[in-house]
C-alpha cells in the first residue's frame, strides 16, 4: 500500500493539489530534466493523483520538490489530467498558500523554481499572494484561422508560462451558462491550429486556447474563457493565460507598464495585474487569493484495477 500526503486549495475557483509527501524520486538537476523523468517515467503517479476516481478533469497537481537553487523555497512541476504544464499561475498562488499553512514559509518574499524559469511571490501571511511571472511576450498578431462550423476568426499567439491562442472576435457570451458553447469553440479552434500548423516558437504546440472579452463588472478590465489541455475549462483567470493577455495588450500599446488590470475569469474570480519591463524583458505580475479546502492521504492499493486513475 503507498500512500501520498496532499493538500488540496482553491484559487478562485480553480483547484490545486500540492503533493507533499509520496511522490516520485526524480533525482537530483535541472528541474526541466526532472519534469522528463516525471513524465516519462512516472506518468501513472501523476493520474493517480488528478485523475478519476481520486480527483477530477479540473484538478491541477503540484509536486513539490527540492530546488536546486539554494535561494529557492521549493521547486514543482505542475501536471494536470493529461501530462505537465510549463507554469501555472493559480497554482503557485495555491502552492505558497499552502507552504504558509504548513508553517514553511511567512509573509514576505519568495522564490519558486518552475519548469520553464524561477518565478517569485510575495505572500501576505495568510490567503493573498502577488507573483512575478517568467517573462512573457506575443509571439504572432491577429493570425487568421479558419474554423470549421464557426468560420474565420483572428488570434494572439503568446506566451505567459504556457503557450496561448488569445481570440477576441468570437462573438460569444463569456458566461457561466454559455460554457458548452465556448469549450465547443476553444476545441474547434485547438483542432484548426494543429490541421493548419500553427504553433508557438519553435514549433511549440498551443495547448491552451483564450477567448477574451468585456468584464461584467465594471470595476474590472477584461473578462476570459481558458480552455486547458486536457478539456476542463478553467475557473479561475488563468495566471499564465492572463500573463499572455497582458504581453498583447502591451505589444498593442493598450497598457502601460505598471498600470493595473483587473482580469475576470469565468466565474467572476479576479486576478490583479500589470506589466513591468526589465531589460529586454516584460515580467506580468498576477496578484490573487487561495484557500485551502483539504487535507488528506491517497491510498494506491495494489489490488485495485483503478489504483493509477482513469486515464483519458
Ligand atoms: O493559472 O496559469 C494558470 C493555469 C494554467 C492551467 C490552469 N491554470
Amino acid at each position: 500500500m503507498h500512500s501520498i500526503h496532499v493538500i488540496d486549495s482553491h484559487t478562485a475557483g480553480e483547484p490545486t493539489r500540492v503533493v507533499i509527501e509520496g511522490g516520485p524520486d526524480l533525482g537530483s538537476g535541472p528541474l526541466a530534466l526532472r519534469r522528463e523523468r516525471f513524465r516519462t517515467i512516472h506518468d501513472r503517479f501523476r493520474s493517480a493523483v488528478v485523475n478519476e476516481p481520486r480527483g477530477s478533469d479540473v484538478l491541477v497537481g503540484a509536486i513539490l520538490l527540492p530546488p536546486a537553487d539554494p535561494d529557492c523555497v521549493a521547486a514543482t512541476v505542475f501536471f494536470n489530467n493529461v501530462g505537465t504544464l510549463g507554469m501555472c499561475g493559480h497554482g503557485t498562488i495555491g502552492l505558497a498558500v499552502t507552504l504558509g499553512h504548513l508553517g514553511r514559509i511567512r509573509a514576505g518574499r519568495h522564490r519558486l523554481e518552475t519548469p520553464v524559469g524561477i518565478v517569485s511571490f510575495d505572500y501576505d501571511g495568510a490567503n493573498g499572494v502577488s507573483l512575478e511571472n517568467v517573462p512573457s511576450f506575443r509571439h504572432r498578431a491577429s493570425v487568421r484561422v479558419h474554423v470549421d462550423g464557426f468560420g474565420t476568426i483572428h488570434g494572439d499567439i503568446a506566451w505567459g508560462g504556457n503557450w496561448f491562442f488569445l481570440v477576441t472576435d468570437h462573438g460569444l457570451k463569456l458566461d457561466l451558462a454559455n460554457v458548452a458553447a465556448l469549450s465547443d469553440l476553444s476545441n474547434r479552434i485547438k483542432q484548426s491550429l494543429v490541421r493548419d500548423g500553427i504553433t508557438g516558437a519553435d514549433g511549440a504546440e498551443i495547448d491552451h486556447i483564450e477567448l477574451t472579452g468585456p468584464p461584467s463588472d465594471a470595476a474590472n478590465q477584461g473578462r476570459n474563457f481558458v480552455l486547458c489541455p486536457g478539456g476542463a475549462y478553467d475557473r479561475s483567470p488563468c495566471g499564465t493565460g492572463t500573463s499572455a493577455k497582458l504581453a498583447c495588450l502591451y505589444a498593442d500599446g493598450k497598457l502601460a507598464a505598471g498600470t493595473r488590470w483587473r482580469q475576470e475569469g469565468i466565474l467572476g474570480g479576479v486576478f490583479e495585474g500589470s506589466v513591468h519591463p526589465v531589460g529586454a524583458d516584460l515580467i506580468p505580475r498576477i496578484a490573487g487569493t487561495a484557500y485551502i479546502t483539504g487535507e488528506a492521504t491517497l491510498r494506491i492499493d495494489p489490488n485495485d484495477p483503478l489504483a493509477w486513475g482513469v486515464r483519458s
